[in-house]
């Protein structure tokens, strides 16, 4: 397990109101671990290990060549909103279908759930969007936005996911704190409003 450097206080602040859990899930590489890292107040926790050989055969790394290792369990990072009563306790979860046992673990209890993906290899995607289709979960898609990232319209993202129209979709760049917290708001309005609107029905 390897930990990067600290940046913020570790202690909750007294205004802290409303403690909301979510998870980041996705395909190998499509940057889980980057966007906790960087949003994250606390020393963020990360259980990366350096790939194998073994992996070559499962694991596509034509997009990320310069990729080294990979998350085996989760990432966790906290991250207080402006203007202090809400803490988002973020947790990485791999998307890959052998990774399953980790997803139902993290999964358990979370308010909402940020899909990243990689508008390079969407159909790696697939395996994640339906562990969270399955789980019943709100959720929102992030495309995080590499600098070869093609572009692609929302229209033909939406149709080649087969998204909900009420299911957000939002472009971020995971290395930037601004984007990533957008994105993660998205998804905590979005969780939100349908609570409300079930609380209603
Ligand atoms: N340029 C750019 N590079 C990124 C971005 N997000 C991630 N990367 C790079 O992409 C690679 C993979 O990022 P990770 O954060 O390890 O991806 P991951 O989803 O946690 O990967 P796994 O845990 O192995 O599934 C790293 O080399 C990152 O530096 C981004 O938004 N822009
Ligand atoms: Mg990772």
């Amino acid at each position: 397990m390897t930990e990067s450097p600290s940046s913020s206080p570790a202690y909750l602040s007294e205004e802290a109101r409303y403690l909301v859990k979510l998870v980041v899930v996705g395909g190998l590489g499509v940057g889980k671990t980057t966007m906790v890292t960087t949003v994250t107040e606390l020393r963020s926790v990360t259980t990366d290990e350096v790939m194998t050989v073994a992996s070559a055969a499962v694991d596509n790394l034509q997009f990320t060549p310069q990729k080294t290792t990979t998350t085996v369990f989760m990432d966790f990072g906290r991250l207080t909103l402006p203007p202090g009563d809400m803490v988002l306790y973020l947790f990485g979860s791999p998307g890959q279908d052998r990774f399953k046992d980790a997803w139902q673990d993290l999964s358990t209890g979370a308010h909402g759930v940020l899909v990243l993906l990689d508008v390079r290899r969407l159909d790696d995607s697939f395996a994640a969007l339906d562990l969270v289709e399955r789980s019943g979960l709100p959720y929102c898609v992030a495309v995080n936005q590499f600098p070869e990232s093609p572009e692609v319209s929302e229209e033909t993202l939406r149709d080649h996911l087969d998204l909900h129209p009420t299911t957000p979709l939002v472009l971020c760049n995971a290395l930037d704190f601004r984007s990533s917290v957008d994105a993660l708001i998205a998804l905590v309005r979005h969780a939100l409003s349908r609570s409300r609107l079930e609380a209603a029905s």
